[in-house]
C-alpha cells in the first residue's frame, strides 16, 4: 500500500518536473517575426535571407491567400519568420490586406518588420504610423538603399529613428547589405521587450 502511494508521489513529482521543464522551454519559445509592406519592396528577399531551406507555403485559413513561414536562427535565438502578401494600409481593401491585418492581430508577433523602398520612403511611412498606432512592435527596414544612392537620394536613418521613436535600419537585401545589422537590431529589440 505504502509503496503504491510512494510511486504515485513519485509520478506526481515527475509530472511536476516535466511541467516545469516545458514551462521553461515555453519562456524560450520561438519569437515570431512578421514581414509586412507594399509589394516589391524586398520582403521575400529578406525572408529568404533570414530563413533556411525549410519553408512552408500555405493558404491562410479560409482564403486563397498564400502565407510563407520559415525558421530563422540568429544571435542564439530561433525565430518563426512569416512573409505576408503586400499591403498598402491596415484598413483592408484587398483579400491580401485583410489576411495580413488578421495575421498581425491574431498571431501577436514579437517583431513586425515594416519593409519600405528607400526610393519611395514618404509614400510608405503612413503604413508605419498605422502599425505603430495599432500598437505593433515595429522595426522599420529601409530597403533598396543601393538604388536610392544610385539616384542620389540620401536618407538620414538616425533622424528618422528619432522622429518615429523606433529602430530603423538601412538595407540592400538583394546584395546582402545591412542584414547583419538588421539581425542585431531584432535581437536587441526582443531582449529589451522581454526585460
Ligand atoms: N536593387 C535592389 N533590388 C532589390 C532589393 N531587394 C529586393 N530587390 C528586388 O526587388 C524585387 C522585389 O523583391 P521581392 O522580395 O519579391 O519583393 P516583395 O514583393 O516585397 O516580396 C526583386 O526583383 C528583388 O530582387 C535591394 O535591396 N536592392
Ligand atoms: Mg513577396
Amino acid at each position: 500500500m505504502k509503496k503504491t502511494r510512494g510511486n504515485k508521489k513519485n509520478l506526481f513529482s515527475k509530472f511536476l518536473n516535466k511541467r516545469e521543464t516545458s514551462q521553461r522551454l515555453d519562456t524560450r519559445r520561438k519569437k515570431k517575426l512578421v514581414l509586412v509592406g507594399t509589394p516589391n519592396v524586398g520582403k521575400s528577399v529578406i525572408f529568404n535571407i533570414l530563413t533556411g531551406t525549410y519553408v512552408t507555403v500555405s493558404n491562410y485559413p479560409g482564403t486563397t491567400v498564400e502565407v510563407t513561414r520559415g525558421t530563422g536562427r540568429f544571435n542564439q535565438d530561433a525565430y518563426e519568420v512569416i512573409d505576408t502578401p503586400g499591403m498598402y494600409s491596415l484598413f483592408p481593401i484587398t483579400e491580401e490586406e485583410q489576411v495580413t491585418r488578421t495575421l498581425l492581430l491574431v498571431e501577436k508577433p514579437d517583431i513586425v518588420l515594416h519593409v519600405v523602398d528607400a526610393k519611395n520612403l514618404e509614400r510608405m511611412l503612413p503604413l508605419t504610423l498605422q502599425l505603430l498606432e495599432a500598437g505593433m512592435p515595429v522595426i522599420l527596414t529601409v530597403n533598396m538603399m543601393d538604388e536610392a544612392e544610385r539616384i542620389g537620394r540620401s536618407i538620414n536613418l538616425d533622424k528618422l529613428s528619432r522622429l518615429l521613436g523606433i529602430p530603423v535600419v538601412g538595407t540592400a537585401a538583394a546584395v546582402n547589405r545591412g542584414i547583419d545589422q538588421l539581425k542585431r537590431m531584432v535581437a536587441e529589440y526582443v531582449r529589451k521587450r522581454v526585460a
